[in-house]
This record gives C-alpha cells, structure tokens and sequence, in this order.
C-alpha cells in the first residue's frame, strides 16, 4: 500500500496539500507539474489499497486517471474547485468540490480543517488572485496591513513560479518547493527563514523588467499586441505580464504572443477590462482557441496563420 500526495504546482495546490499534512504528516509520493500540467491522477501506477490525494486539479481532466484507481481497488480524496463533470459515486471517493467563484482549493481544505492553518489558505487565495475571499479568510486572524500585503506577495511569488511550458523553464520544482514549506506553521516565518520568497520576488520582478522592455508589434487606444521571444523568463511571465497590461490600460484589448521552441506562438487574449467582451469568439475562430468572453487564447498558433489573427485582433477591438 501507498500514498500519494497529487497537486497542481500553484500556490493554491501547495498549500492545500501543506494544510492537510500538517493535520496528519504522512509520506507520500509527490505527482506535481507545472501549473498547466492539470492531467495528473493517470501519472500513477495504482495498485490495490493505495491512497491518493488529489488538490487542484480538475476532476473533469482526471477522470480516466480515477476510474481507473478506482476499479483496482484505491482510495481517494479530492478537493478541487474547477469544473468536475460526473463526481463518481463510491464508497472509496471522497469528493470536496465546489466550483463557486469565490472559493479555491485551499479554502476548500481550510473548511474541511475548520480553519486550523488558516493563513496558508489565505495565502493560496491572494495566489488564485481571489484577493477579496483572502481578505475575509483573513479578518478572524487580525492581521496587520504589512502582514497581508506579505501573504499576498508569498501567494503571488509561489503562483509566479508554476508558470513555464515544463519544470525545467521554473526557479523551484514544485514538489521541492512544497518540502521547503513543509516545516512551517506560519507563511511569515516561511518569509523571513527561507531565501524562497526573496528569490521568487527578485526574479518575477525581473522577467517583468524584460517583457516590459519590448516594444509591442503594434498598440493603440483599442488593442495592443506583443510577441515574446522563445525563452523560459517569457513562458514565466507571461501571465503576469498579460495582467499589468491589463491594469495599467483597462480600456485596452491585449494579446500576448510566446514564440514556442517549434515554431508557432501560444496566444493569450485580454478583452479590455471595461468591456470584458469577445475574447472567445476571437480565440475560437482558431483551430487550438477557446477560452472566456474576457480572456480566452489558442494553444498553438502556427505561423503562417499569424497575419490572420492580427487581422482578426484588430478587426474585434478597433
Ligand atoms: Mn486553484
């Protein structure tokens, strides 16, 4: 029999695992990723009694991987907040699933522990960007301003660091970066006796630097595109980068281009924050787009089809 601890390698995955364990330590295989690897239950060779935790990751991307553990006779438990599909029935499934907006997978765990770490689920919200939820998890423990700011930097530098096409493009494996938490009741202990959060914060700050030297491919009023080069700082700070442009322009449609390795670009897709409409009509005109009316994006973007999507980017936002 065998334990294994399943996670997204997001802030909000980390410190739902980090919250249960130090409930109830246990030794488990670590299965982590990069924040898009979400396919990871299937990673497991499961054998009969074995018992899975699974945090943060969509039931709906793990069903296979599931079923699977279920018919050779594992146990689970799951807590996710993403769209689930078909919650299994069985007596060996343990389902905490909720899927309102509002909620993560750490606030998930922290109502399942009623509330005993709580500031490790406040700093997985500020890392879901969900900064109000974080805020009223925050109230009962009567932070101080300088406290929460701290929470929300640590959530925003471990989310930071999940970013990347696979852990080699990462400052932390996630896996490592959840045992370098491991030992730590209290995030503001975390902060000042590890280099992690400093290291994080620094190099975030400094991929930043480098995307905001780029001059866009072309900007107005109404929209602004960027192509980012083929390298690891761009794969990490794309998100981040798609959100200052977006902060610091809300009238604004923004899309951000990552060359890949292959060739082709990955496309992300801001509607301007104003109007937060279109995105995913755009997107979907494309063979690997989908997404939300406000943010939406294409997997590959082969480039022959590159004048077209500039085309059609201007064309939905002029
Ligand atoms: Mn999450």
């Amino acid at each position: 029999m065998k334990f294994y601890d399943i996670f997204n390698g997001d802030a909000d995955g980390i410190c739902a695992l980090h919250q249960l364990r130090l409930t109830e330590p246990r030794a488990a295989e670590l299965v982590t990723g990069v924040k898009r690897d979400i396919v990871l239950v299937e990673r497991v060779d499961v054998q009969s009694g074995d018992v899975l935790t699974v945090l943060d990751v969509s039931l709906r991307s793990n069903a296979t991987g599931v079923q699977r553990a279920l018919e050779r006779g594992a146990r689970l438990q799951y807590f996710d907040h993403h769209a689930a599909g078909d919650i299994p029935r069985h007596a060996q499934f343990e389902a905490h699933i909720d899927t309102a907006p509002d909620v993560c997978t750490s606030l998930l765990v922290d109502r399942h522990l009623a509330g005993k770490h709580r500031l490790w689920a406040v700093v997985a919200a500020f890392g879901d960007n969900l900064v109000e939820s974080a805020m009223l998890a925050a109230q009962p423990l009567q932070l101080d301003h300088t406290e929460l700011a701290r929470l929300h930097e640590l959530g925003e530098a471990i989310n930071y660091n999940a970013y990347g096409e696979t852990v080699d493009d990462l400052h932390y494996h996630p896996a490592d970066l959840y045992r370098a938490i491991a030992s730590y009741q209290d995030p503001r202990h975390f902060i000042v006796d590890e280099p992690v959060f400093e290291v994080l914060k620094q190099a975030g700050k400094e991929d930043l630097a480098r995307a905001e030297d780029l001059a866009p491919e072309f900007s107005n009023d109404a929209a602004a595109l960027y192509v980012l080069p083929d390298a690891a700082w761009s794969r990490r700070v794309n998100g981040v980068f798609g959100n200052r442009l977006a902060q610091a322009a809300p009238g604004r449609a923004h899309a951000v281009l990552v060359t890949r390795p292959a060739g082709g670009y990955v496309v992300s897709v801001r509607a301007p924050r104003n109007k937060p409409q279109g995105a995913e009509a755009l997107c979907s005109a494309f063979a690997t787009g989908g997404g939300r009316q406000g943010a939406a994006g294409i997997n590959h973007l082969p480039t022959d089809e590159l004048p077209r999507f500039i085309a059609a980017f201007r064309n939905a936002y002029k």
